[in-house]
Parts: structure tokens; C-alpha cells; sequence
């Protein structure tokens, strides 16, 4: 496909090392061996708000990406064109029902969590950094504690669902490590700590990790 290479070439992703939303996107070019080129997005400077980013992704969100020149933002949408534009190893089942599956579980994450215990929605709910971390380990823990009853309710395997990596687990366990920091211990939910365990030590999400990205070092 001769448009897929052409795009492959000239990646540039924009990103923040601990962003959940922009791990997804990482891990995901890892697993298909897709190369680009780095552009670290420092959320804690607010450079997602300036002006040059803006042009990038209006809305002022981390990830987006650069592709043959054109920018796009949303990474569930990036990884679904991923996956249409390189299908191999495949991220999604072949069944629809079971895709059905898996983009529910992913948008438990995407939607039902993340997005709550986002920096802005924090700022907005209180200045307070002690506030902020209640809100987040609130939502976050809410929002684990449904994926683990869909995962009882599913054919979860070594990963979300069965023995191979979807995206529902490139939502997942970035989402656990954000926990973490919220003091929010996926031991309580015993089936997607395990998945957690299991996709931490596979090579492609060790290569996509936080303390592996551009920045991470001079802001730890
Ligand atoms: N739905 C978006 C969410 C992106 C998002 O929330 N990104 C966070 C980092 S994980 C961000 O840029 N936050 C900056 C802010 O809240 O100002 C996606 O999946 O890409």
C-alpha cells in the first residue's frame, strides 16, 4: 500500500510522557513496528494551550499526530487508522461482536475514566492539589472497578480479551499506571492487575513507557 508507507515515513507524534492517551498511541506504533519522529508536549508548562500546538490540535489535547503533512488528534481515532493502515499484528479481533467487546472495554477507559481525571477537569474541579488527587482516585477507581466486571462478564485470557494484546489493553494499563500516582492499587481488582503484570513486561509497552520518553527525566 503504497499510500501507508508514504505516511509511515513522515510521522511526527506529538506527546507527553506520562499522558495515558498518548501511551496508547506509542505502544501502538511499537507493536507495529511503525517509526517517528519525537515532539515531547510539556502539560505541566501548559505548551498544550500555546499557540504553535493549537495549530497542531486545535482542541489543546496531547496526543496528535503528524501524517503526510495533515495533524490529528484523539488517539482511539489514530489507533483505529492505524490498524486500517497497518493491520498486522492485529490489534483487534476479527469478529465483530468481539471487536464490539474490546471497543467497549477500551471506551471503560476512554471515555467512563480518563477523561474525568484529566489535568484540566482537575484544575477546574478545585485548585487544591489534595482535592484534586481525592477527585482522581475517586473516578479512577470507579471507573477500574467497571472494567474488572466486564472482564468477568468476558473471555478475558493473559490479556483483556484472550491471549493477545488489543487495544482495550493499550487503554488499560496505562490507565493502572496513572493509579498508581493516585495512590489507586489494581491489586483489588485480581484480573486486570494481572493483565497489567503481563503487559508491562512485554518489550513493545516497555519501549512506549513514561520513563522512556523525551522529557521524562528533566521532569520527574
Ligand atoms: N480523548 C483524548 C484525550 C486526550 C487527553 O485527555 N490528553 C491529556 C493527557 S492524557 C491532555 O492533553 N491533557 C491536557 C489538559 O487537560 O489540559 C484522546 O484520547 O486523545
Amino acid at each position: 500500500m503504497t499510500q501507508t508507507n508514504d505516511a509511515n515515513k513522515s510521522m511526527t507524534l506529538y506527546h507527553y510522557w506520562r499522558s495515558s492517551s498518548s501511551w496508547r498511541v506509542r505502544w501502538a506504533m511499537k507493536i507495529k513496528g511503525i517509526s517517528y519522529h519525537d515532539v515531547p508536549v510539556n502539560l505541566l508548562a501548559d505548551a498544550q494551550k500555546s499557540p504553535d500546538y493549537l495549530k497542531v490540535n486545535p482542541v489543546g489535547f496531547v496526543p496528535a499526530i503528524e501524517i503526510a503533512g495533515r495533524c490529528f488528534g484523539e488517539s482511539l481515532a489514530i489507533l483505529e487508522w492505524l490498524e486500517e493502515t497497518n493491520p498486522t499484528p492485529a490489534l483487534l479481533p476479527k469478529d465483530p461482536l468481539d471487536r464490539l467487546y474490546v471497543r467497549q472495554l477500551m471506551l471503560q477507559i476512554a471515555c467512563n475514566t480518563q477523561p474525568i481525571q484529566n489535568l484540566s477537569v482537575m484544575r477546574m474541579h478545585s485548585q487544591d492539589k489534595a482535592e484534586q488527587a481525592k477527585w482522581a482516585h475517586h473516578w479512577i477507581s470507579a471507573g477500574l472497578a467497571g472494567y474488572e466486571k466486564l472482564l468477568q462478564h468476558g473471555k478475558p485470557g493473559k490479556f483483556s480479551f484472550g491471549d493477545s494484546i488489543t487495544m482495550a489493553d493499550l487503554c488499560l494499563i496505562p490507565q493502572i499506571y496513572n493509579a498508581l500516582r493516585f495512590n489507586v492499587d489494581s491489586r483489588q481488582w485480581p484480573l486486570l492487575h494481572g493483565i497489567g503484570e503481563r503487559g508491562l513486561a512485554l518489550p513493545e509497552c516497555k519501549a512506549a513507557h513514561p520513563d522512556r520518553q523525551p522529557g521524562a527525566q528533566l521532569l520527574a
